[in-house]
């Protein structure tokens, strides 16, 4: 007797066993297929918390690419955590790191140069913190960021040598004022500009120096070409308006005519930009688009969600040139 309810024990226990490992979470109502594992529901702005680690204020286009993040974090509802690293490299890894413990979604940065960030990148991914480049382009490899939001630099620097061609009809003595060394823009910008110039001949480099994309350094350099080759010099290619702005206060005060004398050429379309176009004092000026605050943001929710972005998300951009200036600058919104 007592064997017989030893094995009954047993054979229960092993059916119980048998029952549980096989029957699925849910009871298969008969003639019906299995109803998927429901997905994870998706976040809203409202449930995260978004990194910006902003490179400086150092140029109208910084000013209104930082209000554009703000702006829009704050229409959208979102805790955003924004920091500036004053144009230093170094306050910018700080502040990454800073995101990184503070356990961020997701941080947007926008690179002062293109190297450097290897390790900081890695740590960020190590943390599960995925990362979106926000204007400029980080010289590491794929795997360290999901996508970049910005603008093709080299095409611009193509775009700016075309108008140049256009405006001294294929004739210049050109003086370059770059922006931050071994930044992404400034990097392309000089690249395809003499992508260009190798069609014209006529068309010559004289001197290229950097600004750091500022009006006070702009100035200083133009006043140092102007000092080495004064009425030589025909045309100024600018890597920014800043600069081109400083430039043409260095023109005036050495008694030439900017626009006139000097024909300038200059990137990312700002209204001042516009306003030196209708004061007859700049020729033209290639649109880099700043406001990029809402695509940012839409982009970050989807990584977030674990939704597929392209590697890349390129700005849509124009050229403006002086004569249709003073109808386009009511129009403009940095
Ligand atoms: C370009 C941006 C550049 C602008 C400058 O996308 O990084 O930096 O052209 C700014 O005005 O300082």
């Amino acid at each position: 007797m007592k064997l017989r309810r030893m094995v009954y024990a047993t054979l229960l226990l092993f059916a119980l066993i048998w029952e549980t490992a096989c029957t699925p979470e849910y009871v298969e109502a008969p003639g019906q297929t299995p109803a998927a594992q429901a997905d994870p529901p998706k976040k809203t702005y409202a449930d995260v918390i978004i990194g910006f680690a902003q490179l400086g204020a150092e140029s109208e286009w910084r000013v209104a690419n930082t209000a554009s993040i703000k702006e829009t974090a704050e229409e959208l509802g979102i805790e955003l955590r924004f920091s500036d690293a004053q144009q230093n490299q170094e306050n910018q890894i700080l502040a990454m790191r800073s995101l990184i413990v503070q356990r961020v979604d997701v941080i947007g940065i926008s690179p002062i140069v293109e190297t450097g960030w290897n390790e900081v990148f890695q740590e960020a991914k190590d943390a599960g913190i995925p990362i979106i480049l926000l204007d400029r382009r980080a010289d590491v490899s794929e795997d360290l960021y999901v996508t970049y939001l910005g603008s093709d630099f080299l095409e611009e620097g193509r775009k700016a040598g075309r108008v140049m061609a256009q405006i001294t009809n294929g004739q210049a003595k050109i003086v370059e004022l770059t922006g931050t060394p071994g930044s992404a823009p400034a990097i392309d910008r000089y690249k395809g500009f003499r992508q260009i110039l190798l069609d014209y001949p006529e068309m010559r480099i004289v001197d290229s120096q950097t600004g750091d994309f500022t009006r006070a350094r702009g100035r200083e350099v133009m006043e140092g070409f102007l000092n080495t080759y004064g009425k030589a010099i025909t045309a100024v290619y600018a890597h920014n308006d800043d600069m081109a702005l400083g430039a043409i206060t260095a023109i005036e005060e050495y008694g030439l005519k900017p626009g006139v004398d000097i024909k300038i050429v200059s990137v990312d379309a700002a209204a001042v930009a516009f306003e030196a176009m209708i004061a007859g004092k700049m020729n033209a000026t290639i649109e880099c688009n700043p406001l990029l605050g809402p695509q940012f943001f839409e982009l970050a929710l989807k990584v977030i969600n674990g939704e597929d972005v392209p590697k890349w998300v390129p700005s849509e951009e124009s050229v403006f040139m002086a004569v249709d200036a003073a109808e386009i600058l009511p129009t403009r919104k940095y």
